[in-house]
């Protein structure tokens, strides 16, 4: 079978080579490429794909929402988060899904053995599309979902419900959150490193995360370390959303073990 994602710029993706490590344990003879598509082009993607006679594909930035028009069916978290990173390809028809916001729910379970969300009091900095997934498959799996961005304007077109607030109001509410979640690029390599929410006031028992992966430590969860909180980065996430990906194209396990390995070497 052939896969590949598409974005654009894509040279820096790390899933070409994550999901050929995983098609050489499994003896896969697939193929998975980097398709970089400039947005003049990108209203040609069905005669791209077909071209390339892919069977699946993975959407990242800035596609992730253009996408849905092309698609005949779409699953129901992909549509309610309006994004879609996973295409499947079965006899000529494309269904969606997204798969960033369950992939970041199964990474709670490795890192930090959290089975059951039921309750749990969620705090997500940024309201971007990452946050949007994020937020969505928290909320569930039964979590309780405040989300906090500088600008309340970015709640307009979520179609699902969420407590949002003010990114000043964050400081107020840290004190009664089980998880505190970073989505924004700030910490990234090349962008800011501000921290925008004081974990001295977190509880001791507080989990953090952020959704970044490089650096592996961005300067927040530093800064969650310095106060003895546990923490957790980006890479199980991206592992995961990629192995789901495979599971909905194919139908197999994935072995994220070495697809995690394969990531961590390329970085
Ligand atoms: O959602 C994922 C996407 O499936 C692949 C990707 C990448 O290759 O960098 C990043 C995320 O957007």
């Amino acid at each position: 079978m052939n896969f590949a994602v598409i974005g654009h710029p894509i040279r820096h993706s790390l899933s070409p080579v994550m999901h050929q490590a995983n098609f050489d344990v499994g003896n896969h003879n697939h193929t998975y490429i980097a398709l970089d598509i400039a947005s003049a082009h990108f209203h040609h993607i069905k005669d791209i794909v077909s071209d390339k006679q892919l069977d699946g594909f993975n959407v990242t930035i800035p596609y992730k929402s253009a996408i849905i028009p092309f698609l005949d069916d779409i699953d129901e978290m992909a549509e309610m988060i309006g994004a879609v990173n996973t295409v499947k390809i079965s006899d000529g028809r494309w269904t969606g899904y997204n798969t960033d916001g369950s992939g970041f729910v199964e990474s709670l379970t490795q890192n930090f053995n959290l089975t059951d969300l039921t309750g749990l009091n969620v705090l997500i900095l940024g309201a971007g599309g990452a946050s949007r997934g994020v937020a969505y498959a928290l909320q569930k799996a039964g979590a309780a979902v405040t989300v906090a961005n500088r600008s309340r304007h970015r709640f307009d077109d979520w179609s699902f419900k969420v407590n949002n607030i003010d990114l000043t109001e964050v400081n107020k509410q840290v004190s009664h959150m089980d998880l505190i979640i970073n989505t924004t690029p700030l910490g990234m390599t090349g962008f800011d490193a501000e921290v925008i929410c004081d974990l001295a006031l977190a509880k001791q028992s507080a989990l953090v995360a952020d959704i970044i992966y490089t650096p592996s430590v961005t300067p927040f969860l530093a800064d969650a370390r310095r106060h003895h909180l546990e923490t957790m980065n980006g890479l199980d996430m991206f592992v995961n959303q990629g192995a789901q990906s495979f599971e909905i194209w194919t139908g197999l396990k994935a072995d994220r073990h070495v697809m995690r390995t394969r990531v961590i070497t390329a970085l």
